[in-house]
């Protein structure tokens, strides 16, 4: 149970000078407990383009036609033609590999002038001088060969102005086998805006007739120049947030609509052109050419470590595959783990080591699945045949091969009753400012038996109590708020006093595409050339880098209020931070009596606004942490600004 203590007496007592009333909030000097260096991290899908489109390097949306039916006009999706090309994806008589059997078809025409096709990327393209993209792709001659080699013109140019920003001439000889061209583009300058169009154009004089393109790809830097790897600027404002997890594939997106649909780790490691993609469960193809290896290299790279999920046999469309048949699924899940963390005398470490990783990846926690939660869910046997079989099933078979992991449960907490008992869950919850605010001490009379848990997906998505899914006009957020992100600030100082179960805490989701997304709202919020941090982004930065070392018990608030604080001990420099949120409308003062002597400054990193501010593209910093230096004494007194989180760092004398 929590260690309350006569601390708990809530006093308000009316400040003399102030004439308004004040908070007395008596600090104890003796740590409950230490705070997990997990506590604060990422959770992440490929959902609303988190993944292709967004942290992907990838620049070009649909580049190898993965997934989608040939001759359609969806299986064009980005694609379109310059002059007179006819263009089709088609599935190739000679497929460029197993895994990518459509190719794109371009008929010049006869007499044709420069003619091709372009590729409309993400939604726009961002166009920067100081990058030098990589650009490439495979092509063949299906039928007639040209009579000698032939130039093409691989370039990036406004979309409406046509106004080359980068070209580049590469050479296609007359064969009917795939080969592969690469080249580099770096601007000459910026464009105005993001409408611009990646381009590859052949001169119809020089020939007419069919070739058929595969697997394009334009790749600018990437963060750390990680190999395949990551978008710089989210990958960047994802490293600011001082992260130490990344949850990951899933979130709805590792279970798949059908079985076939799930996500398969083996499928997105090696060659890009051995990788399948597979439709998301998020309405749109996902390339995987963002794999397994690609999120450890880059945590690795982030100083985090995974919490890992494996497929549990259940898909979202409602299929659970029969106890009888779960073994190869099982064993799947093993290999999963053993490409992790297997030594290089085992498969799957030997592959891993083959793509250049043979120390094992750190990996501490697995989940089991996703959400087995559902019981409302009418078209699910989800939560039945977790509880029933898929669960044990999965657990027993890869604890006993990974005893030092710890196995997560993904149903809510002893619901249903789960055998062997988890030792961790992963509890999700969707809420509005209100209930994040009176639900601060959702652990604190959580039984202390050993089980842990992960507070994997939490988000204020909706000021309407009974449509928290809705649409804009019903509540439903389309960026965090102020008041949504300082009443979430509440429920994680709740992580923060019952952080000795609460070991991992992420907000979802995290990353969301301005003009495609499934799901609003999003920590970040992205185009393809700026990313607009939200005012919960700045929240949990405002955690994340003033974590602490020790929790410090204190006064407890009041959860009808609108003023709640927490305060932790930091070991280095040593110091109290003390944080504070007020979801009020009004200031409010408060007096900490701190168990011991500070220095006469502190630092005082405050977010405020108005209880509708958001942060959008139009207007990406209207609200932002500022920080300054604020007087200290060990009775420190503060006023709160009306909806606003601050964070207190006060050294000790
Ligand atoms: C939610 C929960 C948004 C998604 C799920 C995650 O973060 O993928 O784990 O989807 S939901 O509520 O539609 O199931």
């Amino acid at each position: 149970m929590l260690y309350v203590s006569a601390l708990s007496l809530l006093v308000i007592a009316s400040g003399p000078l102030l004439g308004h009333a004040q908070t007395i909030v008596a600090v104890n000097g003796t740590a409950s407990h230490p705070i997990p260096k997990t506590l604060w991290g990422l959770m992440y899908e490929d959902i609303s383009h988190s993944g292709d489109g967004g942290l992907y390097g990838e620049r070009l949306q649909n580049r190898a036609f993965q997934q989608v039916a040939p001759g359609t006009t969806q299986a064009l999706n980005s694609w379109s033609a310059i002059g007179g090309a006819l263009i089709e994806v088609v599935a190739d008589t000679i497929p460029l590999s197993s895994a990518l059997p459509n190719s794109l078809q371009v008929l010049i025409p006869e007499g044709a002038g420069e003619v091709g096709v372009e590729n409309s990327g993400y939604y726009g393209i961002e166009v920067n001088p100081a990058w030098t993209y990589n650009a490439s792709f495979f092509y063949r001659f299906p039928s007639i060969l040209p009579s000698g080699s032939i130039a093409a013109n691989i370039s990036l140019v406004g979309a409406e102005s046509r106004t080359t920003f980068a070209a580049s001439s590469v050479t296609l000889n007359p064969t009917a086998d795939w080969t592969q061209v690469t080249t580099s583009l770096t601007p000459n300058s910026s464009a105005s805006d993001i409408n611009n169009t990646f381009t590859v154009t052949l001169d119809g004089a020089a020939f007419s007739g069919v070739v058929n393109f595969g697997l394009f790809s334009l790749f600018p830097p990437a963060w750390m120049g990680q190999e395949n790897g990551m978008r710089e600027d989210i990958a960047q404002a994802l490293f600011e947030l001082k992260p130490s997890f990344f949850r990951f594939p899933g979130g709805n997106n590792l279970e798949g609509e059908s079985i076939a649909t799930r996500w398969q780790w083996n499928a997105t490691i090696g060659p890009l052109v051995n990788r399948p993609g597979r439709v998301g469960d998020w309405g749109y193809v996902n390339t995987d050419g963002l794999g397994i290896y690609e999120y450890l290299i880059w945590i690795e790279l982030m100083g985090m470590q995974p919490i890992m999920a494996v497929w549990s046999g259940y898909a979202l469309g409602g299929a659970s595959v029969p106890e009888a048949d779960l073994a190869p699924y099982i064993e799947q899940a093993r290999q999963q783990i053993e490409f992790v963390v297997g030594n290089t005398s085992t498969p799957g470490g030997a592959l891993r080591a083959s793509l250049g990783h043979s120390k094992p990846f750190i990996l501490n926690y697995v989940e089991i699945g996703n959400e087995a939660r559902f019981t409302c869910d009418f078209i699910s046997a989800a939560p039945s045949t977790y509880r029933s079989y898929r669960w044990a099933s999965f657990v027993d078979a890869l604890q006993n091969e990974y005893p030092s992991i710890r196995f997560i449960a993904t149903t809510r907490y002893n619901n249903p009753v789960l055998a062997p008992k988890p030792k961790s869950y992963d509890l999700h919850v969707y809420q509005t400012p209100t209930w994040f605010r009176q639900n601060g001490g959702y652990y604190d009379s959580v039984t202390r038996d050993g089980t842990t848990f992960f507070e994997g997906e939490y988000a204020t998505t909706s000021t309407n109590s009974s449509n928290l899914y809705g649409i804009p006009e019903q509540g439903r957020l389309i960026y965090p708020t102020v008041q949504a992100s300082v009443s979430e600030a509440v429920f994680m100082m709740g992580f923060e006093r019952n952080s000795d179960i609460v070991f991992a805490a992420s907000y979802a989701p995290l990353l969301g595409h301005v003009t495609e997304h499934q799901w609003t709202p999003n920590l970040l919020s992205f185009d393809s050339e700026q990313v607009i941090k939200s005012t919960s982004y700045w929240v949990q930065q405002m955690f994340s880098a003033n974590k602490g070392d020790w929790y410090l018990p204190s006064t407890l608030a009041n959860t009808a209020g609108t003023l709640f604080w927490s305060v932790v001990k930091q070991d280095t420099p040593l110091a109290f931070i003390l944080k504070i949120s007020n979801a009020g409308t009004a200031t409010a003062s408060l007096v900490f009596e701190l168990p011991s002597a500070v220095a006469s400054s502190g630092t005082l990193i405050q977010l405020q606004g108005s209880a509708t501010d958001s942060n959008t593209p139009d207007n990406p910093n209207l609200i932002v942490p500022v920080t300054s230096t604020i007087a200290a004494k060990q009775n420190l007194t503060f006023t709160a600004p009306a909806l606003s989180l601050s964070v207190i760092t006060v050294p000790l004398a």
